[in-house]
């Protein structure tokens, strides 16, 4: 009986470095549906792609974290305002933008990177 058990643990030993973090795709991330159209931007430091994007009124962007590392999308300038908060590798933020205008973002862990949404 000892040894059943013994057994049991190696198993969920194993289950639970199986699932890791370490060891998952860095490319995951789940699927949502959001009303009206979308706009992908992908996070990979150091740099936002597009950084520079143009949207019409009601579009939500998805902001992707395609990096190891956590960031953040946080309005700078503009008519709109946001903050992801954290972004984890695989995760998205997103953000619907109503209002017209540009407006600037950055990531506040890597100020340095930064990007422009305008809205027509
Ligand atoms: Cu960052």
């Amino acid at each position: 009986m000892k040894k059943i058990i013994y057994l049991a643990l190696i198993l969920s030993c194993a289950f639970i470095m199986g699932c890791s973090p370490a060891t998952q795709s860095m490319t995951s991330s789940t699927t949502t549906t959001f009303a009206g159209p979308t706009a992908s931007i992908s996070i990979a430091f150091p740099v936002f792609t597009p950084n520079s994007l143009t949207i019409e009124s009601g579009t939500t962007v998805i902001w992707t974290n395609n990096d190891s590392f956590v960031h953040t999308v946080v309005s700078e300038t503009g008519p709109a305002s946001f903050n992801s908060g954290t972004i984890n590798p695989g995760t998205t933020f997103p953000f619907q933008f109503t209002t017209l205008g540009k407006s600037t973002y950055h990531c506040t862990i890597h100020p340095s990177m930064t990007g422009t949404i305008t809205v027509k």
